[in-house]
């Protein structure tokens, strides 16, 4: 298939973006078998759609990797996460701590590489937000990170037309997020494109890995929809790559996305697993086990890598990478610093807020005017407490958004104020959300909203948290600020009947580890509680009203 690594010097530009690839190829491959588990036929099939993401697309500069106008980008299909460890490395993505504050070593060393799914290794077997710099959000749990994505696309919207001033394009970032099967499979996926589509998010870029393959065998078992036709009806733009090798029709997709307006752009990319490999291409065997000592060396051989050599990076990759996403990604950050100096001299309290939501910080008077309630025998609903507290806090923070699935007016969401807007495609100012009755895409859209630094919160009734849990699980993993409302926590609740009595909910939230569970016993409480969530940085929150 290919012939030995050319002497540097002597290589073209194309065999250089090759030797890249086959590079996270080979990383993937030895990283797999070092730590005999894992997968390396998706990394295989895939490098060079992470490889053109990276080197030739995001807008990105790996010495900032919290700059909060870079393009975001998710790999959904977690399990592939040797993809990401290898742009990671690669790429020469920087550390940055809990408090931002940047740590002058590499995210990711190629001695996490060779500890791959080891306890302490920065190259975990999932991608985990927080654990490694430059992972945008936890996966894993598929569907969730497309689903997560869809936030940091609202988040962009709603931060773009809060911060653009003629200009000053303060926010212009994209969302990319990389998927499999399984992820279009779980029903999180479909609840968010849904939404996607509705609010025409044209900053928002799928690319589904459609390889026909899963755990168990060939997609022909249980997955035959089409999934093209399933999201021009959501109506968001399907374009197609028949070859997942081909770098250049890859790169051409994504221009056409970057100049799609009005709708997210859906990218099937047909492709191979295991490809490379002589003998365990599309097959299920690709998917679940290392490749083993032979297997291997016919890999290598294929690739024209040396065949004896482990974890190896041919001169010339890093010098690649930063001529591309370095060069690029450090050019298009400091064009940005230069901008936001002359927007601070110009917009100075809008760019204030741009710094202080980086780091978390609550604007000065946040918690002005939050409401008193005097003593009442009888007292007042803890929701229309809330519903006051969130009013408040919605004019005293620019930044604070958030919705329910459909039950505003009982869980007293609503932003109810002169001026409140709700979020809509041509209202993208607008800080009421409209979840709809998708519970668990609303959790996951939260999370990505907290991830870009937009705070926000969710609602439904308490029952319906199980609707939500695995995106409130991974809020909690993630150590992000998500938080969500549930109302009607009462277990007695009788009209109803049982489908609506939360029994087992609370003890079980209260279960997850990191999450801040507060069920507030009158209406001042409910203020206090949410004195206290509002202040939380690392730490989501549930609170039972
Ligand atoms: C919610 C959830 N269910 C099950 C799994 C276990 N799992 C990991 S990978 C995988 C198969 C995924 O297939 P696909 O997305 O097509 O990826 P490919 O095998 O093509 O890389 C499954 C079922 C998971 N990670 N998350
Ligand atoms: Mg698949």
């Amino acid at each position: 298939m290919s012939t030995a690594i050319a002497p540097i010097g002597s290589r073209s530009s194309a065999e250089l973006d090759q030797l890249c690839i086959n590079t996270i190829r080979t990383l993937s491959i030895d990283a797999v078998e070092q730590a005999n588990s894992g997968h390396p036929g998706t990394p295989m099939a895939l490098a060079p759609l992470v490889y053109t993401i990276w080197n030739r697309v995001l807008n990105f500069d790996p010495k900032d990797p919290i700059w909060c106008n870079r393009d975001r980008f998710v790999l959904s299909n977690g399990h592939a996460s040797m993809l990401l460890w290898s742009a990671l490395h690669l790429a020469g993505v920087q550390a940055v701590n809990a408090d931002y504050e940047r740590l002058g070593q590499p995210s990711v060393t190629l001695d996490d590489i060779c500890h791959f799914r080891q306890l302490n290794s920065k190259a975990p077997g999932h991608p985990e937000y927080h654990w490694v710099s430059g992972v945008e959000t936890t996966t894993g749990p598929l569907g969730q990170g497309v689903a997560t994505s869809v936030g940091m696309a609202v988040a962009e919207k709603w931060l773009a037309h809060r911060y653009n001033r003629p200009g000053f394009e303060i926010f212009n970032y994209n969302a990319y997020a990389v998927c499999g099967d399984g992820c279009l499979m779980e029903g999180v996926a479909s609840e968010a494109a849904s939404l996607a589509g509705h609010l025409g998010l044209d900053n928002l870029c799928w690319i589904y890995d459609n390889n026909h393959i899963t755990i168990e065998g060939n997609t022909r078992i249980a997955f035959t929809e089409d999934v093209q036709t399933r999201f021009i009806a959501y109506g968001w733009n399907v374009l197609r790559v028949g070859d997942a090798n081909d770098i250049d029709r890859i790169e051409h997709a994504l221009a056409v996305f970057r100049k799609t307006k009005g709708r997210p752009t859906f990218i099937v990319l047909d492709s191979h697993i295991g490809y490379g490999s002589p003998h365990k291409q599309d097959t299920a065997a690709a998917h679940g086990e290392p490749l083993g000592e032979e297997e291997i060396r016919l890999c290598k051989q294929a690739y024209g890598f040396p065949e004896d050599k482990q974890f190896h990076i041919p001169d010339g990759v890093y010098d690649h990478f930063n001529a591309g996403i370095g060069k690029r990604g450090a050019e298009a950050r400091q064009n940005w610093t230069r901008l936001f100096e002359s927007y601070r001299a110009q917009y100075p309290d809008l760019a204030g807020e741009v710094e202080s939501m980086q780091k978390r910080e609550l604007p000065a008077g946040w918690d002005r005017n939050l409401p008193v309630f005097p003593a009442d025998a009888k007292g007042i609903a803890g929701r229309d407490a809330s519903g006051k507290a969130l009013n408040v806090l919605a004019q005293n923070i620019p930044w604070f958004v958030g919705g329910s699935a459909d039950l505003g007016p009982s869980n007293k969401t609503l932003f109810t104020y002169p001026g409140a807007k709700d979020f809509q495609a041509e209202t993208p100012e607008g800080k009421i959300l409209h979840f709809g009755i998708r519970e668990h895409a609303m959790a996951a859209i939260v999370n990505g909203l907290n991830l870009s630094k937009v705070r926000a919160f969710g609602a439904t009734f308490f029952i319906f948290s199980d609707y939500a849990r695995p995106a409130i699980r991974l809020a909690s993993l993630m150590e992000i600020p998500s938080i969500f409302v549930f109302t009607h926590d009462a277990m007695g609740d009788g009209e109803d009947g049982p489908t609506h009595q939360p029994i087992e909910h609370l003890i079980s939230l209260r279960a997850i580890p990191g999450l801040i569970t507060l069920r507030p016993g009158d209406a001042n409480e409910v203020v206090e509680a949410y004195r206290f969530i509002l202040q939380l940085r690392h730490q989501p929150a549930v609170l039972g009203l």
